[in-house]
C-alpha cells in the first residue's frame, strides 16, 4: 500500500455547465474514492479545477460576443458551485488562469525544451485570412472523414469520437468567420512522442519501466489498455505542443520564436493538476512535491474515455520527459453515459444539467448520486432514464434503505425512549442473513463486517457499482432481521429477544451511516444526526468501524441516546418524473430522426427458412476488448472479443465506419460458430452482427448495458 494518494478528476472546460455524463464519468467515482480513502485514515489530496484555455473557451467567447476572461469567470464560478452542491469533496478546485499555473506550465515547457524533448518544425496549417488567425483544434470544422458528420472539429469528431487533425477534414471551414481557409506555414514545438512509444507500450501492458514494476496492469480496465494499444499500434507521431493564439499560457518569452505562441491546451491542462496541488500545499503548509515526486505516492486520474490518450500516453510522456515526476498507478476511465437513448450533447442541449437538477430536487442530491452510481458506465456505455431514476429511488432508496432506518429509529423510540437497549449477548434470535439460522450477536456483527470488507475490496478495484450494491445488502439484511423476528408482535412476550434484535438493528444502521458516506454523503450526515453520533472527522471512521466489528464489538453502545427519526428518502411521483421528461423532450434533436417525407429503399426480404436453419447458428453476447487496424486493408478492423468462456480474434469490415478506439468496450452480438476464415493473413473466428441503414451506415447491435458475455441469443 502506498503512503499517500493524489486523486485527480479531469478539469472541465469553463465554457458550460456540468451535466450528468460528466458526473458519472469522472467526478463521482473520484469523489467516492477520495472520501473512502479519508474514511480509511489515508493521506489523500483530491484536486481539480477549471480548464480555462483552448479553443473551447475562445470560440464560446466569440459566439457570445464577449471576452474569454468573462466566459471563464462566469463558468468557473458556476462549476465550483455545482460541484459543491452535489457534494464533490475536492481539497482544492483551482483554475488554469491563475498565475501559479502559468508559471508552473512555463517551467515545465522550459525543462522539456532544455532536455530536447521537442523538435521545432515548420508545417503548413490552415489560416483564416479574414480574421488573420491560424485555425487549429476547434477553430475549424468540416466533414468527418470517418462518419461524414458535417460538424466535425479539427481535433475530434464528437459524433463518432475519432481523433482528427485539421487537414483530415473534408470541406474545412473557419469557425471564426465561416471562410474557407488557406494554407500558411508556421513553426511550432512538437513533442517527440515517437521516442516514447516503446517504453509507453511496456508500461501500459506490463506496468514495468526500466525494469521496475510500477503498477499491476491487471488492475487497469481492459478498455483503457485496449484504447492505448490501438493508439500505440498505429504508431505515435510527434505532436505540436504550441499554438498560434492570443489566449492561453505564453511560450516562455526567452525562447527564440516564442512571440505570439501559446502552449497547446492539452499540454497546460494536465499540468493544472500539479499547480492545483501547489496551491493547496501553500494554503495548508504542506509539501506539494511529496505528492508528485515521491514513489510512495499513488497518483490516480479519474476521467471519461475521451481523455484516455491524453492521460495514459501524452501526459505520461511529458512527465517522463521532465524526469522528476511519478507516473499514474491507474487511470480508471469510465465509458459514456447516454441519456434516454441518445448520446449526451452540450451543443444540442440534450442533457440533464446538474445545477438544474439541484434546483428542482433540492435536498435530494444523493438520489442523483445513487442513480449515477447504479448506472455508472464502468466497463461499457450505460444509460440514464428518468423512469429508471424514479425506480431506483422508490424501490431501493425508499423501500429498502429509508424504510429500514425509519423502522429501527421509530421502534427504538417507541420501546426504549430512544436509548440503545442493554442486551444479554447469549440471547438467541433469527439471523438477518438467513431465516433458517439462529442468530448470535457476535456472528451478526461479523457478517456486517464481512460486507463492509467486501465493499472496501470493490472500491479499491474501482468497482463502485458493485460496492454500492454490497452496502445495500447490509440494509436488506437489516430489513430481514426485523421481518424474521417481528419485534412489533413479540415485544410483550419476548422482551429480551426484541432487545437484542433492536440493539443489532441499530448496529446495522450505524454501519450503514459510515458505509454510505463515500457514496451518499448528505444521507450519511443525516444518519449521523439521527443516531446522535459525534461529527465526522474524516480520520478513519471506516477503519475504526471495521476494527470494532471484527472484534465483535458494537458501533453504538447500550444506553446511548439516539436522535430523532427523519425520512431519509421519499417517493418520487409519476408527475414529477413526467415533468422532467417533458423538459427534456422539448430539446429533442430532430436532426437525428428519419425525415418523414423521405422514401426509404428497404432491402427485399430473403427467402423463408425453417427453424432448424436458424437453430444451427450459435449466437452469443460478447465485448470488444481491443481493436486495431489491419495493415493494407481499408475495411478491416482486427478485434479481440471476449465471449466469457474464451477470447476470439475477429476481423470485421467496419474500419470505414469506426475507429479502433471507438469500438473498444462495445458490447456486441457474435455469430460464434461460423467457420473460421483467414483474411490478410489472420484467422477470423466469428462474425460481429451489425445493423445497416439504407445509406449503408452501420451500427452495433448490443445487449443491455452490463449484460454478461457468452450468453446465448435466440
Ligand atoms: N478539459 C477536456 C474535457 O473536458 C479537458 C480535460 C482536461 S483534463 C487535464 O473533456
Ligand atoms: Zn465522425
Amino acid at each position: 500500500m502506498k503512503k499517500r494518494y493524489l486523486i485527480t478528476a479531469a478539469l472541465p472546460y469553463a465554457n458550460g455547465p456540468l451535466h450528468i455524463g460528466h458526473l458519472a464519468g469522472a467526478y463521482l467515482p473520484a469523489d467516492i474514492y477520495a472520501r473512502y480513502l479519508r474514511l480509511m485514515g489515508r493521506d489523500v489530496v483530491f484536486v481539480c479545477g477549471s480548464d480555462e484555455h483552448g479553443a473551447a473557451i475562445t470560440v464560446k467567447a466569440r459566439k457570445e460576443n464577449t471576452t474569454p476572461r468573462a466566459v471563464v469567470d462566469q463558468y468557473h464560478r458556476m462549476l465550483e458551485d455545482t460541484f459543491e452542491k452535489i457534494g464533490i469533496s475536492f481539497d482544492i478546485y483551482h483554475r488554469t488562469s491563475e498565475p501559479i499555473h502559468h508559471e508552473t506550465s512555463q517551467d515545465f515547457f522550459r525543462k522539456l525544451f532544455d532536455k530536447q524533448a521537442f523538435i521545432e518544425e515548420t508545417t503548413e496549417q490552415y489560416y483564416d485570412e479574414t480574421v488573420g488567425q491560424f485555425l487549429a483544434d476547434r477553430y475549424i470544422t468540416g466533414i468527418c472523414p470517418v462518419c461524414a458528420n458535417p460538424e466535425a472539429y479539427g481535433d475530434q469528431c464528437e459524433k463518432c469520437g475519432s481523433t482528427l487533425s485539421p487537414t483530415d477534414l473534408k470541406e474545412p471551414k473557419s469557425m471564426l468567420s465561416g471562410a474557407v481557409p488557406v494554407k500558411r506555414s508556421t513553426t511550432h514545438w512538437f513533442l517527440r512522442l515517437d521516442q516514447h512509444e516503446s517504453w509507453l507500450r511496456e508500461w501500459i501492458n506490463t506496468g514495468i519501466v526500466e525494469g521496475e514494476q510500477l503498477h499491476d496492469p491487471a488492475a487497469w480496465k481492459n478498455h483503457v489498455i485496449g484504447q492505448c494499444n490501438s493508439w500505440l499500434d498505429q504508431g505515435l507521431q510527434p505532436r505540436a505542443m504550441t499554438r498560434d493564439l492570443d489566449w492561453g499560457v505564453d511560450v516562455p518569452p526567452e525562447i527564440p520564436g516564442s512571440e505570439g505562441k501559446k502552449l497547446y491546451v492539452w499540454l497546460d491542462a494536465p499540468i493544472g493538476y500539479i499547480s492545483a496541488t501547489k496551491q493547496w500545499a501553500l494554503e495548508h503548509g504542506k509539501d506539494w512535491e511529496l505528492y508528485w515526486k515521491n514513489e510512495d505516492t499513488a497518483l490516480i486520474h479519474f476521467i471519461g474515455k475521451d481523455n484516455i490518450v491524453f492521460h495514459c500516453l501524452i501526459f505520461p510522456a511529458i512527465l517522463k520527459a521532465h524526469g522528476d515526476y511519478i507516473l499514474p498507478v491507474n487511470v480508471p476511465a469510465n465509458q459514456f453515459l447516454n441519456l434516454e437513448g441518445r448520446k449526451l450533447s452540450t451543443s444540442k442541449n440534450w442533457a440533464v444539467w446538474v445545477h438544474e437538477y439541484c434546483e428542482a430536487f433540492a435536498g435530494q442530491e444523493d438520489v442523483l448520486r445513487y442513480n449515477m452510481i447504479r448506472k455508472m458506465p464502468e466497463q461499457s456505455d450505460s444509460e440514464f432514464t428518468w423512469k429508471g431514476f424514479q425506480e431506483t429511488n422508490n424501490n431501493e432508496l425508499v423501500n429498502n434503505l429509508a424504510n429500514f432506518v425509519n423502522r429501527v429509529l421509530v421502534l427504538t423510540h417507541k420501546y426504549y425512549e430512544g436509548v440503545v437497549p442493554e442486551i444479554n449477548p447469549a440471547q438467541s434470535f433469527k439471523s438477518g442473513w438467513n431465516i433458517d439460522k439462529t442468530g448470535q450477536y457476535g456472528d451478526e456483527l461479523l457478517s456486517i463486517n464481512r460486507k463492509l470488507v467486501e465493499m472496501t475490496v470493490e472500491i479499491e478495484r474501482f468497482n463502485f457499482k458493485e460496492a454500492m450494491r454490497t452496502v445495500m445488502e447490509i440494509s436488506s439484511a437489516g430489513n430481514a432481521l426485523l421481518q424474521f423476528n417481528e419485534p412489533w408482535k413479540t415485544v410483550k412476550d419476548a422482551p429480551e429477544t426484541v432487545k437484542i434484535v433492536m440493539n443489532l438493528a441499530l448496529q446495522y444502521v450505524a454501519a450503514l451511516a459510515v458505509a454510505v458516506r463515500p457514496f451518499l454523503p448528505f444521507s450519511a450526515e443525516r444518519l449521523r444526526l439521527m443516531l446522535n453520533l459525534p461529527p465526522w472527522q474524516d480520520l478513519g471512521e471506516l477503519s475504526v468501524a471495521l476494527e470494532r466489528l471484527s472484534n465483535q464489538q458494537p458501533l453504538v453502545q447500550s444506553s446511548h441516546l439516539i436522535g430523532q427519526p427523519e425520512h431519509l428518502f421519499s417517493r418520487i411521483s409519476d408527475e414529477v418524473i413526467e415533468k422532467q421528461i417533458e423538459i427534456l423532450k422539448a430539446n429533442e434533436p430532430v436532426a437525428d430522426a428519419v425525415p418523414t417525407n423521405t422514401k426509404i429503399a428497404y432491402k427485399p426480404m430473403k427467402e423463408t427458412i425453417q427453424y432448424d436453419d436458424f437453430a444451427k447458428m450459435d449466437i452469443r453476447t460478447g465485448i470488444i476488448l481491443s481493436a486495431e487496424k489491419v495493415e493494407k486493408s481499408k475495411k478491416l478492423l482486427k478485434l479481440s472479443v471476449d465471449l466469457g468462456f474464451e477470447l476470439r480474434t475477429i476481423l470485421s469490415g467496419i474500419a470505414e465506419h469506426f475507429t479502433p478506439e471507438e469500438v473498444v468496450g462495445k458490447q456486441v452480438i457474435v455469430l460464434a460458430n461460423l467457420a473460421p476464415r483467414t483474411m490478410m493473413g489472420t484467422e477470423s473466428q466469428g462474425m460481429i452482427l451489425m445493423a445497416e441503414d439504407a445509406s449503408g451506415k452501420l451500427c452495433f447491435v448490443s445487449p443491455a448495458s452490463g449484460w454478461p458475455s457468452g450468453m446465448g441469443v435466440q
